[in-house]
């Protein structure tokens, strides 16, 4: 091998090398990207999801009631049609008991707990709720509405 066939040589393996060193750079920042790509997709897909979860905590709501000789609190109650509630009874003294017949739900309402009822309102009006355990004297005012929206 002479001189000219040397540095031909040596020519000929950095082009070699720098077409190597380019497709094989080229290559890795592209399985990068897609690595990046992946993981943000997961990212995306996470927040997705926790929205989702969020939204459906939001979705039910919670309404405090208290009972107590010869009202219950609040007396007007309003919710929107579709959207799941929860009717968290408290009653202050003795056992009551809630009725809305117009919706077709009741329940017990007992001293010293929380009682729930959960429900899905259906049809848009207003609806007399009462208690249907007699509690005394003033037992018949106990009563109120709930009122439900589009
Ligand atoms: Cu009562």
């Amino acid at each position: 091998m002479n001189l000219k066939q040397s540095l031909s040589l040596m020519f000929g393996l950095s082009i070699v090398a720098l077409i190597v060193g380019t497709v094989g750079g080229y290559a890795l920042a592209q399985a990068k990207d897609r690595i990046i790509l992946a993981q943000e997709k997961d990212r995306i897909i996470l927040a997705q999801e926790k929205a989702q979860v969020v939204q459906a905590q939001e979705k039910e709501r919670v309404i405090q009631i208290t009972a107590k000789r010869f009202e219950y609190k609040p007396k007007t109650i309003t919710v929107k049609k579709g959207v799941s509630v929860v009717l968290e009874f408290t009653s202050l003294d003795r056992l009551h008991g809630f009725n809305c017949p117009g919706l077709g739900i009741r329940t017990d309402v007992p001293p010293k707990e929380v009682t729930k009822l959960r429900f899905v309102p259906q049809k848009v009006g207003t609806f007399p709720f009462h208690c249907d355990i007699f509690c005394g004297t003033h037992h018949v005012d106990m009563t109120g509405t709930i009122t439900v929206t589009e």
